[in-house]
């Protein structure tokens, strides 16, 4: 077996204990396939976490990193800047939606939210609406661990624990998971719209005039792949508009290429204010996060003498020039490769292959957008979140087959750039594991 001692490792959202019995260790990648310790090759059907749709180990990015880091490995963002950082900023602005003019960096997706709500704030006290200090989530949200993130989320696990410390003011939105009606549908489903009214109902409750943000993922993620309703964000949109609410979009999963274009956003047709990413920037390479503005945003915070720094907010790994560096090498993959219009060709066969499932006796729905997708086994007697366990295990040692799931929910996010044949093999492997299970 391997010779890795799991003791001092405290693992993220991870079975610890259970973990520790019998390690699923990775010590090697190579574009869409990764290495364990004991030398077996397994196919990635999540592009890392989310994270690495051109595949592991890009050469062009490897190479980028390599270099930056041998030439400026760190200076002070702070009254201060790296050549890549605004390089990176460029860029970026230039793949989004019309409108958005600046982006603040960040280290992850959890800062990038955590960013986004305190830009909200100081947006609204900025034009002298200080009163607007309320924030809007939904339930099933996943907007990251920290505080703020955590309060606008809606994943109950994960707030439990830590019920005393959310923020206060926070409210949420109903969630739009409807099985009952939905179930099986292939992209956005047909039935839900209206569950946006939800907002206009808390617009009556605590006063319009008192919140400051919506924040929602365009499409679920974390809580098992939930495309919105067929007119449910145009609507979110309208009510943000009357009631003068900034439109957060979380696209910390959505942007780059998972949705077939550079961002969520643009493919679901709606512009939010601000749109918060990560993962994607840097094809997961190096830790980084981004938050962006449209203009209106950046020229009301731009205000005061001009010597004064307009927003108290900053990481001391804001703008990493190694992270930046990775970053633009992903852009020009996204680029050079036309992977997201590769991610848009892959789309339909993904759907396909989800879809196929939909017989099974096991699977009680099937979810797709883009190359998000999701099989959600029926629970257990007694053990929901057991069948899931026991999927991804058995695909881990018998398929060779990294396959995430949340629950009794099988997640899937293929690589922008997967080859078609493995992803049929990654489903058919799929299939003899949930046929096999209890
Ligand atoms: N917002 C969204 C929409 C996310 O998906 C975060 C914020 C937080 O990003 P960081 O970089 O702080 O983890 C995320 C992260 C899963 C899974 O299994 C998804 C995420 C993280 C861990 C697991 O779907 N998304
Ligand atoms: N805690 C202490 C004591 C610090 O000095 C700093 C940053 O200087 C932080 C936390 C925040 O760290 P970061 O900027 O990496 O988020």
């Amino acid at each position: 077996m391997n010779a890795v001692t799991t003791d001092a490792l405290w693992m993220p959202f991870t079975a610890n204990r259970d973990f520790k019995k019998k390690p699923r260790i990775i010590c090697d990648a190579q574009g869409h396939y990764y290495t364990t310790t004991d030398g077996r090759r397994l196919y990635d059907t999540f592009s890392g976490l989310w994270t690495t749709g051109v595949g592991h180990c890009h050469p062009k990015i490897v190479e980028a990193v390599q270099q930056q880091v041998a030439k400026l490995d760190y200076a002070m963002t702070f009254q201060m800047g790296n050549d890549k950082s605004f390089e990176l900023a460029e860029r970026v602005v230039d793949l989004a939606p019309e409108g958005f003019s600046n982006v603040f960096f960040t280290n992850s997706g959890s800062e990038s939210v955590d960013t986004a709500l305190k830009i909200a704030l100081a947006f609204h006290r900025a034009r002298g609406e200080g009163h607007r200090t309320r924030l809007i989530g939904r339930e099933k949200g996943y907007h990251g661990v920290n505080f703020g993130g955590m309060s606008v989320g809606g994943i109950v696990p994960n707030r439990k624990v830590f019920s005393a410390a959310l923020l206060p003011g926070v409210d949420h939105l109903r969630h739009t998971l409807d099985i009952g009606r939905n179930a099986f549908s292939r992209g956005m489903p047909a039935h839900g719209a209206e569950l946006a009214d939800d907002l206009e109902r808390l617009c009556v409750l605590h006063d319009g005039s008192n919140i400051a943000a919506v924040i929602v993922e365009p499409i679920v993620g974390s809580a098992g792949i939930i495309p919105p309703p067929v007119g449910y964000l145009e609507k979110l949109r309208e009510i943000c508009d009357r009631h003068g609410i900034l439109l957060i979009f979380d696209e910390v999963i959505a942007a780059f290429g998972r949705v077939g274009k550079a961002f969520g956003a643009e493919r679901v047709g709606v512009t939010p204010d601000i749109i918060t990413t990560a993962k994607g920037l840097t094809n997961g390479v190096i830790p980084m996060g981004a938050v962006l503005v449209q203009q209106k945003i950046y020229d009301a915070m731009m205000q005061g003498p001009e010597h004064m720094v307009e927003l108290f907010h900053g990481y001391t790994y804001s703008g990493h020039p190694v992270a930046a560096a990775a970053g633009i090498a992903t852009m020009d993959v996204y680029e050079e490769e036309g992977i997201f219009e590769q991610s848009m060709a892959l789309e339909d066969t993904f759907a396909d292959l989800l879809h196929s499932f939909a017989d099974h006796d096991k699977v009680i729905d099937v979810r797709n957008f883009g190359l998000m997708g999701a099989i959600e086994l029926a629970p257990r007697d007694g053990a929901p979140g057991a069948r899931g366990l026991e999927t991804h295990k058995r695909c881990f040692w018998e398929e060779d087959l990294v396959m995430r799931n949340a629950m009794d929910v099988l997640s899937f996010s293929p690589f922008l750039n997967s080859k078609v044949d493995e992803m049929e093999q990654s489903f058919e492997a799929i299939r003899r594991v949930v046929d096999a299970i209890d």
